[in-house]
């Protein structure tokens, strides 16, 4: 029988309990520190050689050039056209989806001029280059690809580099194959904190991007946070999570694979019921233990309920949005008839996937938004993966004769009072009348 926590939010000591629950910290120690600044400083250093030493002693690939690294277009196609033909649908149908998501996001450039014929404005450009960092092995994960890749070309994006290990130089087909279909621009089998030093800092052959997206271990993640300020990188995600509430009226059995679907992800993802119907909990507990045996990851999916899993029964709807607000979820499940009805009180998740017939998993491949998303309640200050990460802004001013007149006066008396007396000049020079 599973172990997973079954809570009442009414009992003593259930706040503690729940803060217990959400605490999460990425393990960062020490040693791997060390490991990640060596490594960092030798790419930075050596370029290609360090590259090819670390990939010959940590993927168990030699290689005797540093254009080795690169895999070609060519091999990204051959993926392409040798994977299942119905695979290779769903990645372009995924592709196409996320894409026309996306291109609603495009922020434009915009200017606005003022009554003496100031101009004022905003102008939105897209970022030169960008790192994409795909983990291989068993979180190896073509959608990946999908979500990160497509805002980026959406953005616009004229350098798309993508990073992927291939240990004992075995290719994910389907990774590659993704790669086509997103026309990244160049592929290197590379991986760990060597591949983000490598985008970083640019190599003989790898070269330098302006920002470093993608999920990855410990050793990519404190490599990640290491190059940052010399690149952007995005958020450092953690462990997947999903809430699901649900009103007691959904099958037990969709709810409980539901909450086994980002569990099978990691032993320490979250999955969580919150639901006002103390008979449906126990249904929803039946299935799951009914069910797990016949999970192929049912060891993963087990661990991570077990640790930081839960069943939480409420008194009423108005509690269980509490509760959703306090745990912030990634993603969050609203397994009701009218969840339309309780969208303006929701203030804190990264997804909502609303009604009784929209399984997360649908928005982890192919609904269209993205699946990088806000973990670890920062869904209270922060949003999806989006073509925005990939964009920037430069503000625009342009004074005509009257509105330098006019601001100069202004921003002299400013400067004054600040004590600088260059920025006085300089503002009052132009001042005519
Ligand atoms: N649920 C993950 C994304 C993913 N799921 C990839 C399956 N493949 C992010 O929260
Ligand atoms: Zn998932």
């Amino acid at each position: 029988m599973l172990n997973i926590r079954r809570l009442s939010a009414n009992a003593e000591g259930f706040r503690e309990e729940l803060d217990r629950l959400l605490a999460w910290e990425t393990v960062s120690n020490g040693s791997v520190n060390d490991i990640v600044t060596e490594v960092v400083n030798n790419v930075r250093a050596n370029g290609d050689a360090a590259l090819l030493e670390y990939t010959a002693k940590f993927d168990r690939l030699t290689l005797s050039s540093g254009a080795e690294l690169e895999i070609s277009k060519e091999r990204l196609h051959e993926a392409l056209k040798r994977i299942p033909a119905d695979q290779r649908d769903a990645l372009q149908l995924s592709a196409d989806r996320v894409r026309a998501y996306h291109e609603k996001q495009i922020q434009n450039s915009w200017s606005y001029e003022e009554a003496d014929g100031t101009m004022l404005g905003q102008q939105v450009t897209p970022l030169d280059s960008v790192g994409l960092y795909v983990p291989g092995g068993k979180a190896a994960y073509p959608s990946s690809v999908i979500m990160n890749a497509i805002p980026a070309k959406v953005a616009g994006v004229e350098k798309l580099i993508m990073v992927v290990p291939t240990p004992d130089g075995e290719v994910n087909d389907m990774v590659l194959a993704a790669a086509a279909i997103c026309e990244v621009d160049a592929v290197f089998t590379l991986g760990g904190a060597q591949a983000v030093a490598a985008l970083a800092y640019g190599t003989e052959t790898v070269p330098a991007v302006d920002k470093i997206v993608g999920p990855g271990n410990i050793f990519v993640a404190t490599a990640k946070r290491m190059v940052y300020g010399t690149v952007g990188i995005d958020m450092i995600a953690g462990p997947s999570e999903i809430l699901v509430y649900c009103d007691g009226q959904t099958n037990p059995d969709w709810i409980a694979v539901d909450l086994f679907s980002q569990a099978e992800h990691d032993e320490d993802a979250q999955s969580i019921l919150v639901t006002q119907d103390a008979e449906f909990a126990e249904k929803v507990y039946e299935s799951m233990n009914r069910l797990l045996p016949t999970m192929p990851r049912h060891e993963i999916i087990r661990k991570a309920l077990d640790d930081r899993g839960a069943i939480i029964v409420v008194d009423n709807e108005d509690q269980a949005i509490d509760m959703i607000n306090v745990i912030a979820p990634e993603h969050l499940e609203l397994s009701v008839d009218d969840p339309k009805a309780l969208l303006p009180k929701i203030r804190h998740a990264g997804a909502i996937f609303m009604g009784r017939y929209t399984a997360e998993a649908i928005g982890d491949y192919c609904a269209g938004p993205n699946h990088v998303l806000p973990t670890s309640r920062t869904a209270r200050f922060s949003s999806p993966l989006g073509v925005y990460d990939f964009q920037k802004r430069s503000s625009l001013i342009m004074c005509s004769p009257e509105g330098s007149n006019t601001l100069g006066r202004v921003a002299g008396i400013l400067a004054d009072g600040e004590g600088l007396q260059a920025h006085a000049m300089s503002a009052r020079y132009r001042v005519t009348d």
